[in-house]
């Protein structure tokens, strides 16, 4: 019988309210995987949440999605992983069940097994594995994942096996962000060959969609960011050219990017990934007249919502959204991981910082703000060779 562990973690208290303390992690219940983290790499996401813009979001909570991880003890009935394997936790499980009418269902990954007590910052039969370790008090779970931690505790339906011989700190990256950018362009946009793409918003996402879309054929990828640092790695990855809509303020940007495109009626697929919703109006708004299709990833803060004339619709747009990207956890991560390590996929260029030791989660932070970005992977403890 696994006993409790006593370890680091980076507790939210509040907004922007991040502080290193030492907790408890309890033993994992039927159905559930203990872990050590090895590393975590930031998302926006993150930030957003502990910037207190989710509606969703809970204080006090460990945050944190995308890691790799060592199973360190398992709980009754688990069975598709065993301890020492390695593991990719998904914040979108893949419960596989036959009677799940969401993993059976070749059109998404939404498995909503555990999406509410997800939701709800607690582990499927509603408690939290988490406690502070001076005062007893309960901290919340993140994502089904919390891996600003040392130790965290997944339901087995979350953890994805990954091989053992991928190097943590790119493995990482396939837990969220590249994964989702890749997966918007091959699953949910379906982009073809010989196609106008735009991006909006240059970060690891935006960067993920650009290199799909050139890795499918895309002829023509436009980048657009108010960020013109952003634009060399662009154009080194596929962007045909690059815009900043403040060069632009005479009238509505997505006209004057319709203006630039191939045919002069806008792009065939059009990419969200900024979280803006004036910048998602701009995304489908630059969507080809008659079959254009714009995807919103960017996770927008509470309270906004999306606006355009219907007449967009009526004349053929399409707008649709991925929840990463589409792909189904834990079939797809060490798929891609597999590609990864065969080097058919290059990730990289994505860790733009590397820091040592959970505490570091914070400088991870204050990079992620820096501008110069993509993704800041902190390692927490280094497996033996
Ligand atoms: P990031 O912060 O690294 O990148 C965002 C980029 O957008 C930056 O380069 C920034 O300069 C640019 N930007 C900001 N405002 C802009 C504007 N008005 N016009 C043009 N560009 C602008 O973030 P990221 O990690 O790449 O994530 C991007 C978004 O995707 C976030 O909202 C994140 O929460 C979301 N996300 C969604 C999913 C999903 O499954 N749907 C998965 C991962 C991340
Ligand atoms: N809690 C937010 C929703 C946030 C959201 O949309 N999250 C994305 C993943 S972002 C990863 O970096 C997602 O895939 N959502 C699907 C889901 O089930 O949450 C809110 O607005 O309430
Ligand atoms: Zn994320």
């Amino acid at each position: 019988m696994a006993e409790p562990i006593e370890c680091k973690a980076m507790v939210a208290f509040g907004v922007n309210d991040l502080r290193e303390e030492e907790i408890i992690v309890a033993p994992p219940k039927a159905g559930e995987v203990r872990v050590k983290v090895i590393c975590n790499a930031l998302c926006h996401t993150d930030v957003y949440t502990l910037s207190g813009q989710d509606p969703e979001g809970l204080f006090p909570s460990i945050l944190g999605h995308e890691a790799t991880a060592i199973v360190e003890s398992i709980g009754e009935g688990v069975q598709s992983v065993k301890v020492g394997d390695k593991v990719v936790p998904g914040y979108t499980p893949q419960c596989k069940g036959p009677d799940c009418i969401f993993c059976m269902s070749p059109k998404t990954n939404l498995c909503p097994k555990i999406r509410g007590t997800q939701g709800k910052g607690v582990m499927p039969d509603g408690t939290s594995r988490f406690t502070l370790k001076r005062d007893g008090s309960t901290i919340y779970h993140f994502m089904g994942c919390s891996t600003f931690a040392e130790y965290s505790v997944l339901a087995e339906i979350s953890c994805a096996k990954i091989n053992d011989k991928a190097d943590p700190q790119k493995a990482c990256l396939f837990g969220c962000g590249i994964s989702t950018g890749l997966g918007a362009v091959w699953n949910t946009a379906k982009v073809e060959p010989f196609s106008s793409v735009a991006v909006f918003g240059l970060g690891a996402v935006g960067f993920a969609v650009i290199q799909a879309a050139k890795a499918i054929g895309a002829q023509h990828i436009v980048g657009v960011d108010i960020n013109p640092k952003k634009f060399a790695l662009a154009t080194e990855l596929g962007c045909t050219a690059c815009y900043n809509p403040a060069d632009f303020p005479d009238k509505p940007f997505q006209q004057t990017l319709v203006g630039k495109s191939p045919t002069g009626f806008g792009f065939d697929y059009t990419f969200d990934c900024t979280g803006n919703t004036e910048v998602m109006r701009q995304a489908l708004e630059a969507a080809h007249r008659g079959w254009g299709q714009c995807c919103i990833i960017g996770v927008a803060a509470s309270g906004k919502e999306i606006s355009t004339r219907p007449f967009q619709f009526i004349t053929g747009r399409r707008c649709m959204g991925t929840a990463f990207g589409g792909w189904k956890t834990r079939d797809a991560i060490p798929m891609l991981v597999e590609k990864m390590i065969k080097e058919e996929l290059k990730v990289d260029h994505f860790i733009t910082h590397r820091f040592t030791g959970v505490n570091e989660t914070t400088k991870a932070l204050e990079a992620l703000h820096s501008g110069d970005c993509l993704r800041a992977v902190v390692n927490y403890y280094c497996p033996p060779c």
